[in-house]
């Protein structure tokens, strides 16, 4: 049941996704063309899916909402375009594709990035449903999210640490910065345009924390034990880049413990809520257990 319910979120956000970007002239096709082709190449939309939850729980037609649910993704998907640049990861593929910068060139696949970033706050900006309070806390949300107090200060921290061993508490503010911001504020924007009271904000949010980083967690292991096939680019990538990660600082069974004693905590933040929880604990489960 869970399965179908990742799998018809998963359209109904790529069908939203598709309606976003069209090129106002003939002149700036590029560039959009190059947004499309890393916005639209699949992943998981984990993002907007984790918001679309929140929203659901707290009886919100997702629908009213779908600037914001995609304005996440074209945030994560700008930070992922520019991660793959030869001037940080200097990746080839990306969900089993050429990165951007491999088809459309460096310059392009920058523009790209700060297109989709850009175009994220102007879409979050157009929503008709949220009050004026609504949005300027939503965006004020996202805006510390993705930018130097949260992902962008945690990749600067991340590219700074390269060849470097960092102790496991260092490793935890890397990233909770570079993937737990973007997962904390798309559970906190389904608090924020649900009207969640007080006591659901603070057990989501603690469920956020600890999604983030069982998320980045089994991120660490699946590059020491995916596949190219699963992964859609090549695994090592930590090794070969002398990072520090859960495994390399704990070991695989290390790392794998820790994985499923943050799922635990994952759950017994749910406890306390009284809406129904059972797709977000359905999410604990699915993330500890992803192969890609
Ligand atoms: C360039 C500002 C800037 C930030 C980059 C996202 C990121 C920060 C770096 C990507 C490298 C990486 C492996 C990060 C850790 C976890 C992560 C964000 C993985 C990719 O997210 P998924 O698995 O991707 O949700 P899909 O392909 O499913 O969308």
């Amino acid at each position: 049941m869970f399965k179908e319910y990742l799998g018809s979120s998963k359209q109904t956000i790529e069908q939203w996704l598709g309606e976003i970007l069209t090129s106002p002239n003939q002149e700036f096709k590029p560039l959009y063309e190059s947004m499309n082709y890393s916005l639209m190449q699949g992943g998981k939309r984990i993002r907007p899916i984790l918001s679309k939850a929140v929203l659901e729980m707290l009886h919100k037609d997702p629908a009213d909402y779908k600037e914001f649910l995609c304005a996440m993704e074209c945030i994560h998907t700008y930070s992922l375009v520019h991660d793959d640049l030869p001037a940080m990861d200097n990746d080839d593929y990306r969900r089993g594709n050429l990165t951007n910068h491999k088809v459309y060139g460096e310059g392009l696949a920058i523009l790209a990035g700060d297109g989709l970033l850009t175009y994220a706050f102007q879409l979050m900006t157009a929503n008709k449903k949220a009050s004026a309070q609504e949005k300027l806390d939503a965006i004020q949300c996202v805006a510390t999210a993705a930018g130097p107090e949260g992902m962008v200060g945690g990749q600067a921290f991340d590219m700074l640490s390269e060849d470097k061993h960092i102790p496991l508490e260092e490793l935890k503010v890397l990233h909770r910065g570079k993937t737990g911001a973007l997962f904390n504020a798309s559970v906190e924007l389904g608090l924020i345009l649900g009207n969640a009271d007080t006591a659901t904000r603070t057990a989501l949010m603690e469920y956020a924390n600890c999604l983030g980083l069982l998320f980045q967690i089994t991120d660490d292991i699946l590059d020491v034990t995916g596949t190219i096939e699963e992964l859609g680019k090549t695994p090592g990538s930590d090794i070969r880049q002398h990072k520090s990660t859960y495994v390399s600082l704990l070991g695989l069974e290390g790392a794998k413990e820790q994985a499923s004693s943050v799922g635990k905590q994952a759950h017994d933040a749910l406890n306390s809520v009284s809406y129904d929880t059972s797709i977000l604990a359905a999410l604990i489960d699915y993330l500890l257990k992803r192969t890609n």
